[in-house]
């Protein structure tokens, strides 16, 4: 396969280039792209050496696959250009995950609504990918009615400046804001910009993508999005209520044998899953099972994930693993 990784110096980008190598992904040509600023700036493949190349210059190159992680508005640009090129693009940003005419996948739940016809796909928002992922095999049993969530996010999920920003405000020094206030010994109840209704763009993202991944209009889910100074990964506080009731070692014994889950649940052992260990991981860590005593039918959980894996850039790749392997490019 010809592959291009359209932001390829970006931080989503750089996991992609590791997860494409750690996978074995079968790549024949790599081409890393980026904007123009970065245009002949190297990267390592595998031990290889790559030159980044411009968005034009790509395109030109009908690569059979490209993972866009550029931000929406590139994605907007650029993505019909490369599928008008004859490319398949997987598509990180928010800009066609809401587009009735595009899907959005999560290998695990849904890759067997891809065709050959589908030109660019829609990689979900990292905080839902790792929710839905968790939650699909129980809607399957029990039939979801409402979630409830509360996320803990990382600052890696606005990107390097917002590292920086943390790392300066540990050393003390003053630099560029990528918050509006300090992310050190703080939690900001905002991530992405506020939509009309006084949610979060996040939060809505929340709610529009599950309804899209679990194809059911009529599940009720409402979010609060909270920025941390945390690195490894999203955490997520989710409180579920079903149609049907359930045996919490039941749900256990599901998500345990659920492909993509680790369940970390042993309060004997004070086992539960945090994000400094879901780092650099692949899979969705759940624990903190159990029943909510307040109302019936409901569950309390808690859901981890690093964002730039499972919730970015392995989602991506095991996207394109799946078109590789059912010949759908
Ligand atoms: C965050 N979820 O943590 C965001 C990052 O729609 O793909 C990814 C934004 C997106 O702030």
């Amino acid at each position: 396969m010809k592959v291009a990784v359209v932001g390829a110096t970006g931080m989503v980008g750089e996991v992609m280039l590791k997860v494409l190598a750690e996978r074995n992904f079968p790549i024949t040509e790599l081409i890393p792209v980026a904007s123009e600023k970065s245009v002949g700036k190297e990267i390592e493949f595998k031990g290889n050496k790559y030159k980044v190349v411009g968005m034009q210059t790509a395109v030109d190159m009908k690569a059979d696959i490209a993972v866009f992680s550029a931000g929406g508005d590139t994605s907007k640009e650029w993505a019909p250009k490369f599928a008008a090129a004859g490319t398949t693009v997987i598509d990180n940003s928010s800009a066609w995950r809401m587009d009735p005419t595009k899907k959005l996948v999560v290998p695990e739940i849904n890759a067997s609504i891809l065709t050959k016809d589908d030109k660019i796909i829609a990689n979900p928002n990292c905080s839902t990918i790792q929710m839905v992922m968790a939650l699909a095999p129980l809607h399957k049993k029990y039939d979801i009615k409402r979630i409830i969530v509360s996320t803990y996010q990382s600052i890696t999920g606005t990107g390097v400046k917002a590292v920086r920003q943390l790392e300066n405000e540990y050393a003390g020094i003053q630099g560029e804001m990528a918050y509006k206030y300090p992310i050190h010994r703080n939690a900001i109840p905002q991530c992405d910009v506020f939509e009309e209704n006084g949610y979060t763009k996040e939060e809505m993202k929340l709610v529009r993508e599950t309804q899209k991944i679990l194809e059911d209009k009529t599940i009720a889910v409402t979010a609060t999005a909270v920025r941390v100074p945390v690195v490894g990964g999203h955490s997520e506080a989710v409180n579920v209520e079903f149609e049907n009731d359930f045996e919490v070692s039941e749900v256990r014994s599901i998500l345990h044998n659920t492909p993509g889950i680790t369940v970390q649940d042993n309060i004997d052992t004070f086992t539960y899953p945090m994000p400094l260990y879901a780092e650099g991981k692949n899979d969705v860590f759940v624990g903190r099972i159990r029943r909510d005593e307040s109302q019936p039918n409901t569950l309390n959980m808690w859901i981890v994930a690093d964002n730039l894996r499972k919730g970015a850039a392995t989602n991506a790749v095991q996207i394109a693993e799946y078109l590789v392997e059912n010949k759908l490019v």
